[in-house]
């Protein structure tokens, strides 16, 4: 299914007067306090988020999965999907591909598809937390970081054989993404399985092209219950600066134990030049992997806070790379994401209306309480309007959710795809 730009365009026109007021008085009352409106806006525009191609379909948990149907069960149609969220929203132009979940039968035609889509590829990422059928080896106990050799050959080959793959279809990163780690006291020798980790990320490094990236997530816990090789920014920090300057941390939200201060982390990476990828999603527990913004939207508006200062003030650090990392276990996915979407550019909205300055001088006179109203001032305003203007922009939907509905894309897509189609490689 594709949507045609007059669908658009004919349901903007039913909420454009709707709309043009209310940002109108919006874009008014920001410019007079000395905000560039048109400068959020443009900035709102450009900023595009990855989908990845896992998040396409009802993940579910460990004890059932109950599918919405309609999901994409190959390559061409996790793009089509990508390309509907994009159709609507304007911001998610990009994926994430998994491998070997999504190895493509056809390059050409699959690079030729995201063309046409307007989607680029993002970070590929590896898969060394599965056994692969008819694999020689298997990662049961771990992968980077096993204690046999012929195990991290194995995961090494793999890495640098789904670089090749992003290579051939115009991606520029890597994610590793490791479960490595183990589950009772004893069974790991720390050491060993860090300096195995270590020595296997430099041997991908090794075959990273000149113009690529390598970025290293971390997790506490899971599947692991004990340990973790990976287990904190610190850790990740250490394992990028020991490969090279290509390499960098990614920030995966929901890799925190509760109350991790996310936001000093973020700030800290910037400086250090050293953050490379971020993974959206929420939790209240663990890596719980929800809808964006849907428990701690204040949270995740104080680390967009530091995201924007680093990205004003921290030349040394690159242009991040932004996905989606969440799972769908009761709701559509795609509305889900088109939440998610919106919860991501409104944090950044209000980031972006921080007044920095003000910021500075307040902290410099120890005004706490002046600190606190600059940053509340920012994240109580109502940026919705500004989205909308955004995406009428470029042409997508004044409400994507609505509209979403209103065609019943989700329905068109059963049809389209058969009743009972589920989604494939979770
Ligand atoms: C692990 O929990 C994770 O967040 C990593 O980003 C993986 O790549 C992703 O999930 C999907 O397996
Ligand atoms: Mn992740
Ligand atoms: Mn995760």
């Amino acid at each position: 299914m594709k949507l045609q730009e007059s669908q658009i365009s004919d349901f903007n026109k039913k909420g454009s007067e709707e709309h043009q007021n209310q940002f109108d008085f919006l874009a008014n009352t920001l410019d007079k306090s000395g905000v560039n409106t048109k400068n959020v806006i443009n900035a709102l525009a450009k900023f595009q988020v990855a989908i990845p191609s896992w998040a396409l379909g009802a993940g579910g948990t460990r004890f059932g999965r109950f599918s919405f149907y309609g999901e994409p069960s190959n390559l061409t149609q996790k793009l089509d999907d990508v390309g509907l969220l994009h159709s609507l929203t304007q911001t998610a132009g990009a994926v994430s591909l998994h491998i070997p979940w999504d190895i493509p039968e056809d390059y050409n035609a699959i690079k030729e598809q995201a063309n046409s889509l307007n989607l680029k590829f993002d970070a590929v990422n590896s898969n060394t937390f599965q056994d692969q059928k008819n694999a020689k080896e298997s990662y049961k106990y771990g992968s980077l970081s096993n204690t046999s050799q012929a195990v991290r050959e194995q995961a090494i080959a793999h890495n640098q054989e789904v670089i090749k793959i992003g290579e051939k279809l115009g991606s520029k990163s890597l994610t590793v993404w490791l479960a490595d780690g183990s589950n009772f006291p004893g069974q790991n020798n720390f050491q060993t399985a860090l300096s195995n980790t270590e020595n296997s990320l430099k041997a991908i490094y090794k075959t990273l092209p000149d113009d690529w990236k390598l970025f290293i997530e971390y997790k506490p816990y899971e599947p692991n219950f004990y340990s973790t090789v990976i287990q904190d920014w610190g850790t990740s920090f250490m394992l990028a600066n020991a490969c090279g300057d290509k390499a960098y941390t990614l920030v995966d939200l929901g890799h925190h134990l509760p109350n991790t201060n996310i936001e000093q982390i973020v700030s800290t990476l910037m400086l250090k030049g050293k953050l490379g990828g971020f993974h959206f999603n929420d939790s209240k527990y663990g890596d719980d992997d929800v809808t964006v913004g849907s428990i701690k939207p204040y949270a995740l508006f104080l680390i967009f806070n530091e995201l924007v200062y680093g990205m004003q003030n921290n030349p040394q650090n690159p242009d991040l790379s932004w996905m989606i990392d969440a799972s769908h276990n009761i709701k559509d996915p795609l509305e889900d994401l088109i939440q998610s979407l919106e919860a991501i550019q409104e944090a950044y909205a209000k980031a972006l209306l921080v007044d920095q300055n003000l910021l500075k001088e307040a902290q410099s006179a120890n005004d706490v309480v002046a600190c606190q109203e600059i940053l509340q001032k920012a994240y109580r305003t109502d940026v919705r309007p500004l989205l909308a203007q955004a995406r009428l922009q470029s042409g997508g939907a004044l409400n994507p959710l609505a509209l979403y509905r209103e065609l019943q894309i989700r329905a068109t897509l059963i049809q389209e795809r058969g009743k009972h189609s589920m989604a494939s490689g979770l």
